[in-house]
């Protein structure tokens, strides 16, 4: 707490602290609750980035800086209320950027958002409305004329990803590779198929567009009523395809389990999630949609999960090095989890596509 008190004070928040706890449950940063004494007072979340990961905290947090600003002038453009509970609001630190460096550690503080929610899934009505939220987040960055740096370089590539996960696979750093040789194959035959993107973006038929690339549903914070606020976790903001926003989503939203649940059978693909959440996201964004990026929605489904399993694999091959885990075996039990919600997903792709093709029919 101490220490904690000292980070606290080197930024320029109102009131006086009166506690720091943790907060929240991302895998990658370090998330306390700042709360102050005074009612009145905005309380704060104080965060320490991984910079392990994010190697370029300058670049993070200008990037940060530049969408945030953006979206508030949309927002106050089109004469929205509420602005401070729709977008996060960066505390500048003694030294005029929003984060400040105390030896090897770099932090960052936003105002809390007052009455509003997180959630690890989802009910129908919840994600039509998220969908229309990401779809709309889209369209307001779409007109963002400064260039966004890469966070990290190759985020959502999938032949990237296949290439660490081939890394991984020849060092077996941790010995572990004889043990997971099922999942390796299923990942094997899948791999083809899974870098399409990447193709069709070489063969100049699908664009990059700013993304938020981490839309797992708890990144989103809803009001009483169910409707989005914000977004969070923004580090991640960067050109990507479309499938990147609506994936990840449905990756965790729709997803019956949890993430990393140790019961396999609790782990299905919900279509009424699907449904809602597509017939929203088509609402707000079919407009600048191209029929490649319609199309291909149901393959965003499927490519979350697998990219998101072949993740988890590659670190628990390379011995837990990147996500935090809570115990020796977490990693595999998150990539069985992420499979077999691509296998339900995979049964159920005639479906999804049957849908899209009925909405996109309509006018
Ligand atoms: C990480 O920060 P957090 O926990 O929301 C990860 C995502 C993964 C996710 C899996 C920078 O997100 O890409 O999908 O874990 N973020 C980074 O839960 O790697
Ligand atoms: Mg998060």
């Amino acid at each position: 707490m101490t220490n904690l008190k000292n980070i606290i004070s080197r930024f320029r928040t109102e009131g006086t602290v009166s506690e720091a706890t943790p907060f929240g449950s991302g895998l990658i940063n370090d998330t306390y609750k700042v709360k102050t004494a005074e009612t009145g007072c905005p309380d704060y979340i104080l965060q320490r980035i991984n910079h392990n990961i994010f190697k370029d905290v300058d670049m993070l947090q200008t990037n940060i800086e530049t969408v945030t600003g953006h979206i508030r002038k949309k927002l106050e453009e089109a004469g929205e209320s509420d602005i401070d509970r729709k977008v996060l609001h960066f505390i500048p630190s003694d030294n005029g950027k929003t984060y400040c460096r105390d030896g090897n550690e770099w932090w960052r503080m936003m105002v809390f958002i007052p009455d509003a929610h997180t959630y690890e899934t989802v009910n129908p009505e919840f994600s039509y409305c998220a969908g229309k939220a990401f779809g709309n987040f889209q369209a307001m960055l779409s007109d963002l004329d400064k260039p966004l740096g890469e966070t990290i370089p190759d985020f959502h590539n999938m032949e990237f990803r296949l290439k660490q996960f081939h890394d991984a696979l020849e060092e077996n750093a941790a010995g572990r590779a004889a043990g997971v040789q099922y999942y390796i194959d299923e990942i094997e035959r899948r791999a083809g198929e899974m870098c399409k993107a990447e193709r069709l973006h070489r063969e100049g038929l699908l664009p990059k567009r700013i993304c938020h690339c981490d839309t797992k549903v708890n990144n989103m914070m809803f009001d009483d009523n169910g409707n989005v606020l914000c977004v969070i976790d923004l580090d991640t903001v960067m050109p990507s395809y479309v499938f990147s926003d609506y994936g990840d989503f449905l990756r965790t939203g729709a997803n019956t389990g949890a993430e990393d649940d140790r019961e396999l059978d609790n782990v299905n693909f919900n279509l009424d999630i699907f449904r809602a959440f597509t017939k929203g996201y088509l609402e707000s964004a079919r407009s600048f949609l191209l029929p490649v990026e319609i199309e291909n929605l149901p393959y965003a489904a499927a490519l979350f999960p697998y990219m998101q399993c072949v993740r988890f694999l590659t670190d628990y091959l390379n011995g837990d090095t990147y996500y935090k885990i809570k115990y020796p075996e977490h990693n595999l039990t998150r990539t069985k989890a992420q499979f077999r919600l691509l296998q339900s997903v995979e049964a159920k792709y005639g479906q999804m596509q049957e849908y899209i093709s009925d909405i996109m029919r309509t006018k």
